[in-house]
């Protein structure tokens, strides 16, 4: 992987800085009508606002804050929609002292969020869009760049690769290249498989399994399996019933090598991790917020 040597011992987002330690929890605050798992809950700001504070609470470093909903089949929304959405939230978790990341496509709305004091972009695209690549690079945000074949409308849609793992490998690879070339310093990259964006259920196994081959590239992985139709598929549960799946999904990447899981059920999953740290002969469970400027 380009500009990877050693493992990655840090990860810089905007004015923050967290050491890689331990796993990293980021806890998912979606403020869409349409997510599949929380749709509709938390559009309301005061009633968003208070589960951001639930998941710090229960130990999140960091919120993903959504105003677009990926789910399989979802249709996209408008820029100033989008904004609409996630804006205001934006402005009152950060003047807080939220580390944030906000889950967009589109430049515009990295912008916006960028001067709001969010952290970190997490773009299911791969910051793919044109121009979403330097309004990272100018804002000094950390990136999460995600492998998704195809779109959300179509991407389940029986989606193939010749060989999944080194098919994400390389896509990622070459998303990495881009940023670096823009000037996003290397300790801002993370990288994403893209669980459940264009794979079936295999794929999805294959790349858990895998996890190390991305862990390998020195960047930090993260992982997203939260309540996703894989576990569904797995238990046989409604999405509401996910969470011991998903937390079982949760260490199994960070097991395999992830730096970083995105979840939903954030108390449990920092429990399980705590676990299977202390486990692992891992040192205490400390906060991994290194700096905040
Ligand atoms: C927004 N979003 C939904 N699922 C995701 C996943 O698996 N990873 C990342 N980075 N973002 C996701």
């Amino acid at each position: 992987m380009p500009g990877s040597i050693e493992p990655a011992l840090a990860y810089r987002c905007g004015a923050y800085t967290f050491a890689l330690t331990r796993p990293l929890v980021m806890g998912i605050l979606n403020v869409t009508p349409d997510s599949f798992s929380d749709g509709g809950r938390f559009v309301d700001r005061e009633r968003a606002v208070a589960h951001a504070g639930r998941m710090r609470d229960d130990g999140a470093d960091l919120i993903d804050v959504g105003g677009e909903s990926s789910r399989p089949g979802a249709s996209p929304v408008s820029e100033s929609e989008e904004l609409d959405r996630v804006l205001p939230l934006v402005e009152t978790l950060a003047r807080a002292g939220y580390p944030l990341a906000v889950d967009t496509r589109k430049p515009a709305v990295m912008r916006a969020v960028a001067a709001a004091g969010a952290a970190m972009i997490n773009d299911i695209e791969a910051l793919t869009a044109p121009g979403a690549i330097e309004a990272c690079a100018q804002s000094g945000m950390g990136v999460c760049l995600m492998h998704m074949q195809r779109e959300p409308r179509t991407m389940q849609a029986a989606p193939e690769y010749g060989d999944v793992v080194a098919d994400v490998l390389a896509f990622l690879e070459t998303r990495v290249r881009a940023c670096l070339a823009a000037g996003i310093a290397r300790e801002r990259i993370a990288i994403d498989p893209g669980f459940g964006f264009g794979k079936t259920l295999a794929h999805n196994l294959q790349l858990l399994r895998s996890m190390g081959t991305l862990a390998a590239t020195g960047y930090p992985v993260v992982a997203g399996l939260s309540r996703k139709s894989s576990l569904g598929a797995l238990t046989g549960r409604g999405v509401d019933e996910r969470m011991p799946a998903s937390v079982a999904a949760a260490l199994a990447a960070v097991a395999r090598g992830a730096a970083m899981v995105r979840v939903h059920d954030v108390r449990e999953t920092v429990d399980a991790l705590r676990v299977w740290c202390a486990v692992e002969g891992k040192a205490a469970w400390e906060p991994a917020l290194l700096r905040a400027r």
